[in-house]
């Protein structure tokens, strides 16, 4: 099976990826018109209600990666966190996530257990280059047979230790192999990216969530150049957290659900989501 997701950076359009913690939203992504799913471990944790912090088991995460890569034809990149261990571990689990349907994994180069990159105070302490390049070289070899691409993400700039550390683990990592660079940062402003994207010497193109910094349009990115991948990492959960919050609100106000019925997707939509028109379609075709 091609790699089409290998294939849309080799082709050098800039691609979009939406969250998903299920299936459904996942569809609903796909529906939009997003290039591909990123299967978050934020947005996974958050559904279960617990911190992004290593908590969630790999089973879990790779049983709704697979769920997800069942249910939509374009290629889903999953959010491995920190490889749950150290390079043994990668090296177990990533032929896993490949044949789970998965078409690129991103790890990064946290210490595990990790602690979510956006929150205020969190714990972000960066294993030593080595490992890390040692944990690439891993996943590289187990996803080979594959052709499954490897993303190496870098924390120095969440964790403060400036554009000189974040360029030299960028190097460091892609000279070990990486696929593409993901250059994380929590600054509100997106003047430390277009920093480190203007320094970054473009040995591998780069990847950007940018979440804390919502200014940076699609025009502006595909304007600095270098950049392959935008991920939109955690909009499918707060848009279903603003929606049921709103929904709930109304009914509890209104006494009932007279109200909202008109204003949410009717249950033929849900109907349609679930594919149920293919089901039909095969019982006529089958049941005897
Ligand atoms: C995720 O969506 O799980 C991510 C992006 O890794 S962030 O939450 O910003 O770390
Ligand atoms: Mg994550």
């Amino acid at each position: 099976m091609t790699n089409t997701l290998k294939e849309k950076v080799t082709s050098g359009q800039l691609i979009t990826l939406m969250s998903a913690h299920n299936p459904l939203s996942a569809r609903l992504a796909e529906e939009a018109g997003f290039d591909g799913i990123w299967a978050s471990g934020f947005e996974l944790s958050a559904a279960y209600g617990v911190p992004d912090a290593s908590l969630l088991s790999l089973t879990q995460h790779l049983d709704m990666t697979r769920a997800i890569a069942e249910q939509v034809a374009v290629p889903v990149v999953a959010d491995i966190d920190t490889g749950y261990g150290n390079a043994i571990n990668v090296l177990h689990i990533v032929g896993a996530y490949a044949r789970a349907g998965a078409a690129a994994i991103v790890i990064e180069d946290k210490v595990f257990p990790k602690d979510t990159s956006l929150l205020a105070g969190g714990r972000q302490e960066l294993v030593r280059i080595e490992e890390f390049q040692g944990k690439i070289e891993a996943a590289k070899a187990a996803g080979a047979a594959y052709d499954l691409v490897v993303i190496a993400r870098t924390e120095a700039l969440i964790a403060d230790l400036g554009q000189d550390e974040a360029l030299k683990r960028g190097a460091a990592y892609a000279e070990a192999g990486a696929d593409l660079l993901l250059i994380h940062s929590k600054q509100k402003t997106p003047d430390e990216i277009v920093a480190f994207t203007k320094s970054w010497p473009g040995t591998v193109p780069l990847v950007l969530v940018p979440t804390a910094y919502p200014d940076l349009t699609e025009a502006m990115i595909r304007g600095l150049g270098k950049i392959a991948i935008v991920i939109y990492a955690n909009h499918a959960i707060r848009a279903a957290v603003g929606a049921m919050r709103e929904v709930f609100a109304a009914i509890k106000r209104d006494g009932g659900i007279h109200k909202v019925d008109r204003k949410i997707p009717a249950v033929e939509e849900i109907f349609d989501l679930q594919r149920v028109g293919a089901m039909k379609a095969a019982e006529k075709k089958y049941l005897r």
